[in-house]
């Protein structure tokens, strides 16, 4: 039985504000296993595939604009509980609501520039996974570090 995995994604803001150093850091320290990493200018139709269940707010148009507006870092990551704990590092929606030590609460300041997307159940990781990266594109392997993090 394969192990939990989620959709990470820095954001146009972050890739910008040249974050993406930082914010790779802050999963890799905690001690998840990266399986897929890409620098990618996502188009529309995948931006709205992924973002399909807020397509009636009227942020969506808008939303869709910040995230085809430059190119996105996507990532994939792999532990247990990797969904939850992953939610727990980027922290509240709203910047000024994430707790300070979140990726959020510590580097952005509004709801429409929050730098890091995070799957936000086991089924949509998976889903999301697949839709951003192709076949051949993930990685399997065992860190070195595996037996001083999992007993
Ligand atoms: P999250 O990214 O924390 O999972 P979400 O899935 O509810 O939050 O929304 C996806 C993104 O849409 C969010 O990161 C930023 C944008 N968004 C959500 N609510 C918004 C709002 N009220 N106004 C503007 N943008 C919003
Ligand atoms: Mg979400």
């Amino acid at each position: 039985q394969k192990m939990e995995e989620t959709y990470i994604m820095i954001k146009p803001d972050g890739v910008q504000r040249g974050l993406v150093g930082e914010i790779i850091s802050r999963f890799e320290k905690k001690g998840f296993k990266m399986t897929g990493l890409k620098l990618f200018k996502c188009p529309q139709e995948l931006a709205e595939e992924h973002y399909k269940d807020l397509n009636s707010k009227p942020f969506f148009p808008k939303l869709i604009g910040y995230i085809t507006s430059g190119p996105v870092v996507c990532m994939a990551w792999e532990g247990d509980g990797v969904v939850a704990s992953a939610r727990k590092l980027i922290g509240a929606t709203n910047p000024l609501q994430a707790e300070p030590g979140t990726i959020r609460g510590d580097l952005a300041v509004q709801t429409g520039r929050n730098v890091v997307h995070g799957s936000d159940s086991p089924e949509n990781g998976k889903r999301e996974i697949a839709l951003w990266f192709k076949e051949g594109e993930l990685c399997e392997w065992t860190p070195a570090q595996a037996p001083w993090l999992l007993e």
